[in-house]
């Protein structure tokens, strides 16, 4: 497995579950840590630069694991279930430009809670218009090669698939090789019965992983049972990322360096 951690532009929302702002100064802190990679949270695609990202990248011998759309919600109000034609001209625009980035930046772009909430509304008015969304921008980045990464979220954040079973039922209905699952063990904690279980259950969707402990703190610092994780998803042979969205808690540098010590070192094994 390979370990990342998620980083932000430095004009991020203070409630960014992000550890690191500001990309090139993250991206320097992730590699003197030890990490493998850096999980971009963007508000808009051109917060970045493509050639000094990946200037930044070469130097310290990092990639980008995922680009994460959560601020695209938070921040600018744009979702998947939102009726507003306008406003869908603009998501639709934004994720197509979040998976050209992604086409030279890790291959990855996650849907969370960018996919809008029920709200009240007919769940099968909801999950059209969501539909509707997720394959137009699996066509496009079906043209780019690029994966689409599903997030099961908490129900204290969005009542719109909240487990990995509501997630994967969601994926059969898309039925697109490109669009596939991005478990966050934080969530699973609160929505799924058995993480062990719901991971070997989903198993066939599972292909980029979220890891904080039961308090959002760094992974080692709660009632997390690491074990069952670990051995979850090595018994399925997953070799993937494992990307730390945690709180910046007591601060960002001891988050991230107590994240590499436990992960590294107590679940070492796996990151070989
Ligand atoms: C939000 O709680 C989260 O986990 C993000 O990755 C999705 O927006
Ligand atoms: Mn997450």
């Amino acid at each position: 497995m390979k370990l990342s951690v998620a980083i932000a532009g430095k004009e991020a929302m203070p409630n960014a579950f992000v550890v690191f702002r500001g990309v090139k100064e993250s991206i320097i802190k992730a590699h003197t840590l030890g990490y493998d990679g850096v999980e971009l949270a963007l508000k808009r695609p051109d917060e970045v630069s493509k050639s000094e990202l990946s200037q930044w990248l070469r130097e310290n011998s990092l990639e980008v694991s995922a680009i994460s759309s959560g601020q695209v919600f938070a921040a600018r109000g744009l979702h998947f279930t939102d009726e507003n034609q306008e406003n869908r001209k603009e998501l639709y625009k934004t994720f197509c430009e979040f998976i050209d980035l992604a086409s030279d930046f890790g291959g990855l772009v996650n849907i969370g809670r960018t996919r809008g909430p029920i709200a009240g509304r007919d769940l099968a008015l909801v999950e059209n218009l969501f539909l509707d969304m997720a394959h137009k921008v699996a066509d496009h980045a079906e043209k780019r090669g690029v994966e689409l990464i599903l997030e099961p979220v908490n129900r204290y954040e969005i009542d719109f698939l909240n487990n990995l079973d509501e997630c994967s039922a969601m994926l059969k209905k898309i039925n697109r090789k490109n669009f596939v699952m991005m478990p966050d063990v934080f969530h699973m904690n609160i929505e799924d019965d058995k993480i062990g279980d719901s991971f070997i259950r989903n198993k066939e969707y599972v292909r980029y992983v979220h890891f904080a402990d039961t308090n959002r703190h760094a992974p080692g610092d709660g009632h997390m049972d690491w074990k069952e994780i670990f051995e979850s998803l090595s018994s399925f042979g997953y070799d993937g990322w494992t990307t730390a969205e945690i709180l910046p808690y007591p601060d960002p540098d001891t988050a991230a360096k107590r994240t590499v010590e436990y992960l590294r070192g107590t679940w070492g094994q796996y990151y070989r």
